[in-house]
Order: C-alpha cells, then structure tokens, then sequence
C-alpha cells in the first residue's frame, strides 16, 4: 500500500448527440460573455461569492498547490481605498506612463483612468498569486504559479457568467497597493482585480468580434 491513495474517477458520460448539443450551448453560452465597466450597486449575497470562488478553487494547480487567496471586498471603506490608489496609477498610466501604441489599441474600449466601477460594483475579486507557501518559518515552493493561477481566474470568469453576473478582468498597474491595504503577506502578490455584480441599466459594450475557428485553431 501506497501512502499515497488514488480513488476510482467516476466520470460523466454522454452519447454523442448530447455531447455535441451541450457543448455548442455550452460555446453559445460562454461567447454572450462580456467585460463589464459599468455596474449596478445592487448587492451580491455572500454565499454567492464564495461559491464563485469555490468554483476557481477547482482549477488544476502545478502539484496541486493552489497557490491562490481570493480577497473578496465589500467594505466601501476599502474598495474607497482601492478606488483612489488605482486611479492615482492609472492616471500616470493614461497620461505618459503608456506607449502611443498602447493608447491606440485601447481606445476601442473607451477605458480611462477613472475607475468609478471599484467603489460601485457589490464586490472586488482581488486574487493573489502565492509565489511560494510560508509553512511555520519555512519557505515551500510552487510551480506554475501564473499558469495555475491564470485558469483559477479564467474559472472563475466563467463562474461568474454562468451565475448572470457579470465582471472585468482589471490589472491596475503597479498594483503593490492591493498587497498593503489587503494587508496581505510577502509570498501573496496582486494577480487581477476582478469587480462582480449585476451590469448598470442599457449598459452598452464595445462591437468587437472575436476571432474565427480559421483563425485560432490548427489542426494536424
Ligand atoms: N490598466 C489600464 C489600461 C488597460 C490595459 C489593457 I491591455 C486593457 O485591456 C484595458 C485597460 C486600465 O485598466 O484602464
């Protein structure tokens, strides 16, 4: 005997037919989803949240460290504080800090260095990478720590989107500030803020299109 068990996986199986309906409801689904910039104060109960988190917390990890935290915000005290530490980057940020190229690109996307969304939206999703685990005074190591912490954010996008919320994936930058006023340790550093709630009222969203199956996929 192994100190190490394995259990039996009891996977979820369909015909054909009914795979191929799920997974083109499944695409129809996910293509509705949009990044959001104006929402709703309406308020997101608690044990929605978690689950939303829950739900990124069953992303694959290198060794299966989960080497995530997910501060979840709802005081308006903070998200106040939040607010005015991110608009002070981004306003160096929108005014010199980035390249003309960069401006060009964006402004298809109307965004600016005001970011009313962290104090209006019910909750900030601030999710920390831990770049390694502290266990008593000893340092432990992670592997893959973006990739893994990439596809419990993209986990959680989805999560967020199949419970009708909507959210944007925003990386102020620098984001440091995240990891002093969370009062968040050395080994956790900001990854993405991510504000959840309900849309504003005839919230519009730019007219992109996304790219075609010739365009990103390659078969050999
Ligand atoms: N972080 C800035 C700028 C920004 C950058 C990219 I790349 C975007 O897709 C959108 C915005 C901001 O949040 O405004």
């Amino acid at each position: 005997m192994t100190e190490f068990p394995f259990i039996k996986y009891k996977p979820r199986q369909f015909s054909e037919s009914e795979m191929t309906q799920r997974t083109d409801d499944f695409y129809e689904y996910m293509d509705t989803r949009r990044s959001i910039r104006h929402f709703s104060n309406k308020p997101v109960p608690k044990a929605v949240i978690e689950k939303l988190v829950m739900t990124a917390s069953t992303a694959p990890s290198g060794a299966h460290k989960q080497p995530w935290t997910f501060c979840a915000v709802s005081n308006p005290e903070i998200k106040t504080e939040i607010r005015k530490a991110a608009e002070e980057e981004e306003y160096v940020n929108y005014n010199g800090r980035m390249s003309e190229e960069w401006l060009r690109d964006l402004a298809p996307l109307q965004t600016d260095w005001q970011k009313e969304f962290l104090e209006i939206a019910p909750w900030l999703i601030i999710v920390f990478k831990k770049a390694y685990d502290i266990e008593g005074d000893e340092k432990r190591k992670n592997y893959y720590v973006n990739e893994s912490v990439g596809l419990a954010a993209g986990f959680l996008l989805a999560a967020i989107h199949n419970a009708g919320l909507v959210s944007l994936t925003h990386t102020p930058s620098p984001m440091n500030f995240l990891q002093k006023i969370l009062n968040r340790p050395e080994n956790e550093r900001p990854f993405l803020l991510i504000p959840v709630g309900y849309p504003a009222e005839e919230v519009e969203v730019p007219d992109l299109k996304r790219k075609t199956a010739e365009d990103v996929v390659i078969y050999f």
